[in-house]
C-alpha cells in the first residue's frame, strides 16, 4: 500500500478531526494524540473527538483533556482511529456532526481486519498489525511525516497497550522493531510506565475491601471456575472509585487450576451482570456470554440478565453451560 490517497487528503486539509469510537482505550487515545502531534507539526489544525468520557486509567496520557465530545462544525477532513465498525459510534450516529463527517473525506486507520468496515470511508487503511499505533508509525515513515518525541511516546503507548506489553499473539517482530525505533527516537519507557503506575494506585479504603472480596471468592467446577458476587450496597459504595470485580479478577485467574473467572454484580432492581475472563487456552467467554444473550471475545465477554432470575439460578445455569464447554474442550484435546 502506498498511502498516496491518504496523503492527498491530509495535504489538502487545513483542519482535521481525529475521531475515536465509543470504546476509547490506550491504543485509540495514543493513536489520536500521536496524530495530533504529527499533523500539528505538518501545520494542520486538529480537533480530537470521542463521544465518551476518557476513562480514568488513561489520564496519564498528556493531552487526554484536549479530547472533546462534539464534532466541530467546520473542518476539512477526518481520521477515524482504531475502529472499522460503524455501530461503535452509537453516540455520534444520527448527530449533525456525524453528517458533516460523512460529507467530507474520511480516512480510517485500523488494525481490526475482521471488522465490517466503515461505509462512508474515503480511504480505509486496515492492516494486521498489533496496534493502530504501529500502523501510524509505518505510514509516517513511508510518507516522511515528522515524528516529534511526544508523538513517539504516544505511539509507544498505543503499541504497549494493545499488545499487553508485546506479549499477545498478534505481536510480530515488526512490533518489536517499531518499539526499538521509538526508544531510539527518545521515548523513555520507564518514565511512561511510572506515569501509568502512578495512576493505578488505589485509594486506601480499597485495600481492606479487596481482602473481603478475596475471602468471598468461590472455586467451583473442581476448581476450574472462580467466581465473586458483588451486591448492590458494595456497587454503590465502591464503584465510583474502582470497579469492585476488577479488584480481584486477576487474583482469581492467577490461581492454579482456574481456567476462567466470573464476576457477578447484583443490582438493586434485580438486574444481574456477569463479567467473564478466561485463561490462555480456555477461550470460552464469548460462548458462555452468547448463551445468555451477551457477547464479547473468547477471552473476555459479558452478559446481563434483566428478567429477575435469582443469582443462585443464574449461577447454576452458568456453571452447567461452563462445565459443558470445558468438557468439550477436553474432548477435543484428547482426540488430538
Ligand atoms: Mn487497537
Amino acid at each position: 500500500m502506498d498511502y498516496s490517497e491518504l496523503n492527498k487528503i491530509v495535504e489538502d486539509a487545513n483542519h482535521i478531526v481525529i475521531l475515536q469510537a465509543d470504546n476509547p482505550d490506550g491504543d485509540s487515545l495514543g493513536s489520536a494524540l500521536a496524530l495530533e502531534a504529527i499533523l500539528s507539526e505538518l501545520g494542520k489544525k486538529t480537533t480530537l473527538v470521542c463521544a465518551i468520557d476518557i476513562p480514568a486509567h488513561l489520564k496519564y496520557l498528556n493531552g487526554w483533556d484536549r479530547v472533546v465530545k462534539e464534532i466541530p462544525n467546520n473542518f476539512d477532513a477526518s481520521v477515524i482511529v482504531d475502529t472499522s465498525t460503524e455501530s461503535l459510534f452509537e453516540n455520534a450516529n444520527g448527530t449533525q456532526g456525524m453528517e458533516w463527517i460523512k460529507t467530507k473525506p474520511v480516512v480510517v486507520l485500523d488494525h481490526h481486519t475482521e471488522s465490517p468496515g466503515i461505509s462512508f470511508a474515503t480511504v480505509e487503511v486496515n492492516e494486521p498489525v498489533v496496534a493502530t499505533g504501529e500502523l501510524i508509525y509505518k505510514i509516517a515513515k513511508k510518507l516522511n511525516w515528522p515524528l516529534p518525541v511526544d508523538a513517539c511516546e504516544m505511539l509507544a503507548t498505543s503499541i504497549m497497550s494493545d499488545s499487553l506489553g508485546l506479549t499477545t499473539d498478534a505481536t510480530t517482530p515488526e512490533s518489536f522493531r517499531t518499539m526499538a525505533d521509538l526508544v531510539e527516537a527518545g521515548v523513555d519507557m520507564s518514565k511512561l510506565d511510572a506515569a501509568r503506575r502512578e495512576l493505578m494506585k488505589k485509594e486506601p479504603e480499597l485495600i481492606p475491601y479487596k481482602g473481603d472480596l478475596l475471602n468471598r471468592v468461590r472455586f467451583e467446577l473442581d476448581g476450574q471456575l472462580a467466581t465473586i458476587g458483588i451486591p448492590w450496597a458494595e456497587i454503590e459504595k465502591y464503584s465510583p472509585i474502582y470497579n469492585p470485580t476488577m479488584l480481584v479478577m486477576d487474583d482469581m485467574r492467577m490461581t492454579v487450576g482456574v481456567k476462567l473467572a466470573i464476576g457477578y454484580k447484583i443490582y438493586n432492581d434485580g438486574k444481574v451482570t456477569a463479567k467473564i475472563r478466561c485463561n490462555y487456552g480456555y477461550g470460552i467467554a464469548n460462548s458462555i456470554a452468547e448463551h445468555f444473550g451477551g457477547g464479547g471475545h473468547p477471552y473476555a465477554a459479558g452478559f446481563k440478565v434483566l428478567d429477575g432470575t435469582s443469582i443462585e439460578d443464574i449461577k447454576k445455569r452458568v456453571n452447567a453451560k461452563t462445565r459443558e464447554l470445558l468438557d468439550s474442550l477436553n474432548t477435543k484435546e484428547t482426540k488430538q
